[in-house]
Protein backbone atom coordinates (compact mmCIF):
# COMPACT_ATOMS: atom_id res chain seq x y z
CA UNK A 1 0.00 0.00 0.00
CA UNK A 2 1.26 3.66 -1.06
CA UNK A 3 0.75 6.51 1.81
CA UNK A 4 1.22 10.15 0.61
CA UNK A 5 2.85 12.30 2.96
CA UNK A 6 2.32 15.97 2.82
CA UNK A 7 5.02 17.82 4.73
CA UNK A 8 3.93 21.42 6.32
CA UNK A 9 2.10 22.58 4.19
CA UNK A 10 1.51 25.84 6.74
CA UNK A 11 0.67 29.40 6.68
CA UNK A 12 3.83 30.54 8.15
CA UNK A 13 5.59 28.39 5.33
CA UNK A 14 3.44 30.01 2.11
CA UNK A 15 3.72 33.70 0.99
CA UNK A 16 2.94 36.64 3.53
CA UNK A 17 4.15 34.07 6.42
CA UNK A 18 6.77 33.78 8.86
CA UNK A 19 9.23 31.68 7.16
CA UNK A 20 7.68 31.99 3.50
CA UNK A 21 8.88 29.86 1.08
CA UNK A 22 8.82 31.15 -2.53
CA UNK A 23 5.90 29.74 -4.32
CA UNK A 24 4.58 27.74 -1.36
CA UNK A 25 1.18 28.22 -1.89
CA UNK A 26 1.53 26.76 -5.75
CA UNK A 27 1.87 23.62 -4.64
CA UNK A 28 -1.57 23.09 -2.74
CA UNK A 29 -4.02 22.77 -6.06
CA UNK A 30 -1.74 19.18 -7.30
CA UNK A 31 -1.39 17.97 -3.61
CA UNK A 32 -5.37 17.80 -3.00
CA UNK A 33 -5.62 16.18 -6.62
CA UNK A 34 -3.00 13.74 -5.09
CA UNK A 35 -4.41 13.26 -1.74
CA UNK A 36 -8.11 12.19 -3.83
CA UNK A 37 -6.07 9.29 -5.04
CA UNK A 38 -3.78 8.65 -2.54
CA UNK A 39 -4.60 4.61 -0.21
CA UNK A 40 -3.40 6.61 2.75
CA UNK A 41 -2.96 10.37 3.82
CA UNK A 42 -0.48 11.81 6.58
CA UNK A 43 0.21 15.44 7.25
CA UNK A 44 2.70 16.73 8.82
CA UNK A 45 2.94 19.74 10.90
CA UNK A 46 5.85 21.90 12.47
CA UNK A 47 4.40 22.83 15.67
CA UNK A 48 6.59 24.55 18.11
CA UNK A 49 6.10 26.16 21.25
CA UNK A 50 6.56 30.13 21.80
CA UNK A 51 10.27 30.59 23.14
CA UNK A 52 11.46 27.52 20.88
CA UNK A 53 15.08 26.80 20.48
CA UNK A 54 15.44 26.94 16.93
CA UNK A 55 14.24 30.38 17.05
CA UNK A 56 16.69 33.39 16.59
CA UNK A 57 15.00 35.12 18.79
CA UNK A 58 15.76 33.16 22.03
CA UNK A 59 19.76 33.37 20.77
CA UNK A 60 21.27 36.70 21.61
CA UNK A 61 23.62 38.41 18.92
CA UNK A 62 22.41 35.57 16.49
CA UNK A 63 20.34 36.23 13.13
CA UNK A 64 17.24 34.38 11.78
CA UNK A 65 19.42 31.96 8.92
CA UNK A 66 22.89 32.12 11.35
CA UNK A 67 23.77 28.54 12.79
CA UNK A 68 24.44 27.79 15.93
CA UNK A 69 26.07 24.19 17.48
CA UNK A 70 23.74 22.21 19.92
CA UNK A 71 24.15 19.52 21.59
CA UNK A 72 22.27 17.25 18.94
CA UNK A 73 24.89 19.07 16.24
CA UNK A 74 24.11 22.52 13.95
CA UNK A 75 21.21 23.58 13.90
CA UNK A 76 20.15 26.69 11.11
CA UNK A 77 18.07 29.07 13.50
CA UNK A 78 15.19 30.38 12.09
CA UNK A 79 12.76 33.38 12.66
CA UNK A 80 9.81 32.65 15.08
CA UNK A 81 7.73 30.70 13.25
CA UNK A 82 4.41 27.69 13.64
CA UNK A 83 3.51 28.91 16.83
CA UNK A 84 1.13 26.10 18.90
CA UNK A 85 -2.57 27.36 17.68
CA UNK A 86 -1.60 30.08 16.23
CA UNK A 87 -2.66 30.96 13.00
CA UNK A 88 0.95 30.68 11.38
CA UNK A 89 0.89 27.07 12.59
CA UNK A 90 -2.75 26.17 10.65
CA UNK A 91 -3.05 24.64 7.69
CA UNK A 92 -2.84 26.43 4.04
CA UNK A 93 -6.55 26.93 4.40
CA UNK A 94 -7.47 25.97 0.69
CA UNK A 95 -5.17 22.13 1.89
CA UNK A 96 -8.06 19.43 1.79
CA UNK A 97 -6.89 18.22 5.57
CA UNK A 98 -10.36 16.39 5.72
CA UNK A 99 -8.56 13.85 3.73
CA UNK A 100 -6.17 12.90 5.78
CA UNK A 101 -6.20 9.97 8.17
CA UNK A 102 -3.09 11.31 10.58
CA UNK A 103 -1.67 14.76 11.68
CA UNK A 104 1.93 14.09 12.90
CA UNK A 105 2.69 17.55 15.53
CA UNK A 106 6.97 17.83 15.13
CA UNK A 107 9.47 20.14 16.74
CA UNK A 108 7.16 20.81 20.04
CA UNK A 109 9.90 19.59 22.90
CA UNK A 110 11.56 23.14 23.27
CA UNK A 111 15.16 21.98 23.70
CA UNK A 112 15.26 20.45 19.60
CA UNK A 113 14.28 21.09 16.09
CA UNK A 114 12.46 18.08 14.20
CA UNK A 115 12.66 18.54 10.28
CA UNK A 116 11.99 15.01 9.98
CA UNK A 117 8.47 13.47 9.91
CA UNK A 118 10.27 10.50 11.54
CA UNK A 119 12.79 11.60 13.90
CA UNK A 120 13.90 14.56 15.80
CA UNK A 121 16.77 16.28 14.52
CA UNK A 122 18.91 14.35 17.03
CA UNK A 123 18.13 11.32 14.37
CA UNK A 124 17.18 9.28 17.42
CA UNK A 125 13.96 10.16 19.07
CA UNK A 126 11.14 9.03 17.15
CA UNK A 127 7.82 10.73 16.14
CA UNK A 128 5.67 7.45 15.85
CA UNK A 129 5.34 7.66 12.22
CA UNK A 130 7.35 4.75 10.91
CA UNK A 131 5.42 2.19 13.58
CA UNK A 132 1.66 4.09 12.23
CA UNK A 133 2.95 2.96 8.44
CA UNK A 134 3.95 -0.22 9.40
CA UNK A 135 1.26 -1.49 10.95
CA UNK A 136 -0.94 -0.43 8.29
CA UNK A 137 1.06 -2.23 5.89
CA UNK A 138 2.50 0.37 4.00
CA UNK A 139 5.82 0.33 2.19
CA UNK A 140 5.56 2.89 -0.30
CA UNK A 141 5.79 6.94 0.49
CA UNK A 142 4.79 9.80 -1.91
CA UNK A 143 6.28 12.94 -0.51
CA UNK A 144 4.98 16.48 -0.97
CA UNK A 145 5.23 19.76 0.82
CA UNK A 146 7.70 22.56 2.05
CA UNK A 147 10.40 22.57 2.90
CA UNK A 148 12.24 20.44 0.06
CA UNK A 149 15.56 21.37 1.15
CA UNK A 150 14.91 20.85 4.88
CA UNK A 151 11.50 18.77 6.21
CA UNK A 152 10.99 17.25 2.75
CA UNK A 153 14.67 16.23 2.19
CA UNK A 154 15.01 14.81 6.46
CA UNK A 155 11.51 12.67 6.28
CA UNK A 156 12.91 11.42 2.79
CA UNK A 157 16.14 10.38 3.98
CA UNK A 158 15.05 9.03 7.34
CA UNK A 159 11.99 7.36 5.30
CA UNK A 160 14.98 5.87 2.77
CA UNK A 161 16.79 4.62 6.03
CA UNK A 162 14.28 3.14 7.41
CA UNK A 163 13.36 1.13 4.47
CA UNK A 164 10.18 2.80 3.04
CA UNK A 165 10.19 2.81 -1.02
CA UNK A 166 10.28 6.74 -1.29
CA UNK A 167 9.43 9.19 -4.23
CA UNK A 168 9.86 13.16 -3.78
CA UNK A 169 7.51 14.85 -6.09
CA UNK A 170 9.79 18.02 -6.60
CA UNK A 171 7.08 19.60 -8.68
CA UNK A 172 4.52 19.58 -5.35
CA UNK A 173 7.69 20.62 -2.95
CA UNK A 174 8.97 24.25 -2.94
CA UNK A 175 12.68 24.79 -1.09
CA UNK A 176 14.00 27.40 0.79
CA UNK A 177 17.52 27.17 -1.13
CA UNK A 178 19.75 28.71 1.95
CA UNK A 179 23.26 28.36 0.58
CA UNK A 180 23.13 25.96 -1.73
CA UNK A 181 21.06 23.72 0.51
CA UNK A 182 18.63 22.42 -1.87
CA UNK A 183 21.39 20.79 -4.33
CA UNK A 184 23.02 19.51 -1.34
CA UNK A 185 19.67 17.99 -0.80
CA UNK A 186 19.00 17.05 -4.00
CA UNK A 187 22.38 14.61 -4.08
CA UNK A 188 21.55 13.08 -0.30
CA UNK A 189 18.45 12.33 -1.11
CA UNK A 190 19.30 10.34 -4.41
CA UNK A 191 22.52 8.76 -2.61
CA UNK A 192 19.75 7.84 -0.01
CA UNK A 193 18.15 5.88 -2.39
CA UNK A 194 15.03 8.35 -2.56
CA UNK A 195 13.64 8.64 -6.07
CA UNK A 196 13.42 12.25 -7.34
CA UNK A 197 10.69 12.78 -9.48
C1 LIG B 1 10.95 23.75 8.26
C2 LIG B 1 12.57 25.22 8.92
C3 LIG B 1 12.08 25.24 10.20
C4 LIG B 1 10.35 22.95 7.15
C5 LIG B 1 10.45 23.73 9.54
O1 LIG B 1 9.15 22.61 7.23
O2 LIG B 1 11.07 22.67 6.16
N1 LIG B 1 12.03 24.48 7.96
N2 LIG B 1 11.02 24.49 10.50
ZN1 LIG C 1 10.16 24.72 12.44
Amino acid sequence: MDALIVIDVQNDFCPGGALAVAGGDEIVPGINTLMAGADAVVLTQDWHPAGHSSFASQHPGKAPLELVEMPYGPQVLWPDHCIQGSPGAGFHPALEVDRAELTIRKGFRPAIDSYSAFFENDHATPTGLEGYLRTRGITRLVMVGLATDFCVNYSAVDAAKLGFDVTVRQDLCRAIDLNGSLAAAQDGMAAAGVTLA
